[in-house]
């Protein structure tokens, strides 16, 4: 199938599922649910969840066993953004295109709102039938590794205490930032399709090259993409130190090329099944948002 095809149509099925979580009898966070499905269903592009899909195919296990983990990290991605956007963080006041969700609604509500998808996403997980408590606890341990102080979490601090001088040390806090919960995506997949030990190895390798890429590209993006394209509000405003200022913008690209490749010979071993995580790391240096 062709690039764009899978990634709309495996976008439209965790867009589904998610709403099915959050519109759930028994869900009881009624009072909520306008806030949260504002920034659910904004446009994002679903990347995270694609690769879980994507890396249990890879590895010939069932994509519907994956579902539900897979919209729990969306979940938790989005948690990240909306408390990223806030005015004690970043204080954007756009996010794909439209108002940040504490400028849309009051801004204890944002807050509740993501402390809400921390939460649920969890939930998710453990009451998903199609997963062994095994599984369950392997999903937790890893997501909840990625996301805290080892992780999304400890970047976040990192890049709000400032003090980064150094290209070396704007590696690690992307890697803790952003590559962090990639790698947790990439984990998810390979729990999912009971990865052997072998094709964990690999796969940590692919997840930990991509993720930077991923971020690299972001920066770049943040000073080439147009706001309508990037939608929200630019680093450079914030005046936040990115790849772009140490390597310039093409220096940038060449790097995170460079480590899609070395992604790709690193999954080489899984073959033909591998072929849409090939693609999805190609579209992490072409995309233009
Ligand atoms: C909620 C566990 C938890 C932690 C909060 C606020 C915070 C700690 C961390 C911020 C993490 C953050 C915002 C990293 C940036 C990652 C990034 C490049 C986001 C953009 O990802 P895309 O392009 O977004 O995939 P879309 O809009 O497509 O979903």
């Amino acid at each position: 199938m062709l690039r764009q095809e899978y990634l709309s149509e495996k976008g439209k099925i965790i867009e589904n599922r998610m709403r099915e979580l959050i519109e759930a009898p028994h869900c009881s966070y009624k009072g909520i649910f306008e806030s949260a499905a504002y920034s659910l269903f904004s446009g994002g592009k679903r990347l995270r969840p694609i690769l879980v899909l994507a890396v249990t195919e890879a590895l010939g296990g069932n994509p519907e066993d994956a579902l539900d983990a897979a919209c729990a990290l969306e979940m938790i991605h989005t948690s990240s953004l909306i408390h990223d956007d806030m005015p004690c963080m970043d204080n954007d006041d756009f996010r794909r295109g439209k108002p940040t969700l504490h400028r849309a609604f009051p801004e204890w509500q944002a807050l509740l709102t993501g402390d809400f998808f921390l939460t649920f996403a969890f939930e998710c997980i453990t009451a998903c039938p199609r997963l062994t408590a095994e599984q369950k606890v392997a999903l937790v341990q890893v997501i909840a590794e990625k996301s805290g102080a080892n992780g999304m979490i400890g970047g976040q601090l990192l890049d709000l205490s400032g003090g980064i001088t150094t290209v070396e040390q704007l590696e690690e806090l992307h890697h803790l930032k952003t590559g962090a919960l990639l790698e947790a995506t990439i984990e998810a997949g390979a729990i999912v399709a009971k990865a052997s030990s072998q094709e964990l190895t690999i796969l940590r390798s692919f997840a930990k090259d991509i993720g930077l890429a991923f971020q690299i590209i972001d920066d770049v993006l943040d000073v080439t993409a147009s706001d309508a394209k990037h939608g929200k509000s630019s680093d450079s405003a914030n005046e936040k130190l990115t790849y772009v200022a140490f390597l310039g913008v093409e220096g940038s690209k060449k790097c995170a090329e460079d480590l899609v490749q070395r992604a790709l010979r690193a999954i080489r071993p899984l073959g033909e099944k591998a072929v849409q995580l090939t693609e999805i790391a190609h579209f992490i240096v072409d995309r233009s948002f």
